[in-house]
């Protein structure tokens, strides 16, 4: 059994749901269910008896010690956060209570489970924490893309909470010998992302013929990486990664944000045609995010190198993909729309 804290997000629920497609081995899924966590997207697991869905919030120390106690997981794989850089401007403090004194209350009670393991089964075991690159800050034009030695350097209250848990989940490795790995990766993309977040906002405005906002200039770069590519990473960094270690996950590409627009227009008007022009003229230039890091990109070669892992899809094939998926899923995108999904939850309990 492994424990996932996280799993009905965009990219824990693509993770479980990649899991038990190619693994016997049960998951116990802890989700507070905040605006961002939707079990409709997981509900092909209905009636699965190796996916257990537990209500709680990471920050509830009783809740999580029972969870630990009872399923006994091999690892714990931690997804759970807040993370929409735009919502941290906003209001920080869900940022700093659930990245930072959640990660910590997990910890705790990780710690105190793991303790209790008898040695192989704590020589065995794994706390594996899901970071981002933004954890390193803005790159210019010209300078290198972030690698595992890279200085930290969070510009927003985000990145922020999510360095200090990447300290916390250090520390509890050299502290107490926690076996830790961390992964710090780039943008993800793919089906079930949220649409506040840039790719899934565009295709589903493009549709309902809104604008198409971008921010400043739109010459922002990302590094993109469809998710199940990422889930791949971290099963591989979970199965192989050396403990202590942290990798850094990317797809070597690199895109200003008003490309990536274009593509998903380009993509549109082949895949649903409007009725006349393009949906390249629904793009509109909005007020730019504040602090809004202007670079990111990804050297992943140590996990290549060392771990085998590469990602399968090419942005072509992954956007089209994604497209494609929220073509094929008006409903799932009106009920995240209207936050119907939510009734769906009250349907479980
Ligand atoms: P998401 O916002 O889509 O999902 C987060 C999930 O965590 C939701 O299901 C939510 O209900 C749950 N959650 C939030 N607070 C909780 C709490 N206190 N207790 C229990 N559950 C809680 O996020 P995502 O995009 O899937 O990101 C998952 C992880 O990957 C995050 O840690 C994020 O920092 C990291 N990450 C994301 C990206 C990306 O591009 N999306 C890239 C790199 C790293
Ligand atoms: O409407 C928009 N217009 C726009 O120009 C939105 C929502 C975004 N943008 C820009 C801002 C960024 O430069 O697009 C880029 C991507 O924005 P987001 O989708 O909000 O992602 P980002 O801020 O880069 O952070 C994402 O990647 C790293 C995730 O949300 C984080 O959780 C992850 O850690």
């Amino acid at each position: 059994m492994i424990l996932v804290t996280g799993g009905a997000g965009f990219i824990g629920s693509n993770f479980v749901l990649d899991w038990l497609r190619q693994h016997d081995e049960g998951i116990v899924n802890v989700d507070k269910l905040t605006y961002a966590g939707n079990l409709a997207t997981l509900k092909s697991l209905s009636g699965d008896p190796r996916h257990i869905f537990v209500h709680a919030d990471i920050g509830d120390a009783p809740a999580i010690e029972r969870v630990l106690a009872e399923h006994r997981p091999r690892a714990v794989l931690h997804f759970a956060a807040e993370s929409h850089v735009d919502r941290s401007i906003h209001g920080p403090a869900a940022f700093v209570q659930t990245n930072v004194v959640g990660t910590f209350t997990l910890l705790e009670a990780v710690r105190g489970y793991w303790n209790t393991l008898d040695a192989d089964a704590r020589l065995a075991f794994r706390f594996l924490h899901v970071s981002t690159d933004e954890v390193f800050g803005s790159l210019n034009a010209d300078d290198p893309p972030f690698s595992e030695t890279t200085a930290y350097a969070p510009n927003s209250p985000y990145s922020a909470s999510k360095a200090g848990s990447d300290h916390l989940v250090r520390a509890y490795h050299h502290t107490y010998g926690l076996p830790v790995l961390t992964t710090n990766c780039s943008n993800n993309y793919g089906p079930h992302h949220f649409p506040e977040k840039l790719i899934p906002l565009m295709i589903l405005n493009a549709i309902d013929g809104k604008s198409l906002p971008v921010y400043g200039d739109g010459k922002n770069v990302r590094d993109w990486l469809y998710v199940s590519d990422h889930c791949a990473a971290i099963r591989t960094v979970l199965s192989a990664g050396r403990v202590g270690e942290t990798y850094n996950v990317g797809g070597w590409n690199e895109m200003a944000n008003l490309d990536v627009v274009h593509l998903l227009c380009d993509l549109l008007d082949e895949m649903k045609p409007k009725a006349s022009g393009s949906y390249r003229d629904q793009i509109t230039f909005v007020t730019d995010r504040p602090g809004h890091d202007r670079r990111y990109a990804i050297d992943a070669r140590k996990i290549e190198r060392e771990l085998g892992w590469r990602p399968a899809e090419t942005f072509a094939t992954g956007l089209r993909k994604t497209v494609q998926w929220y073509l094929d899923h008006p409903q799932w995108v009106r009920d995240v729309a209207t936050g119907d999904y939510r009734k769906w939850v009250q349907t479980q309990y």
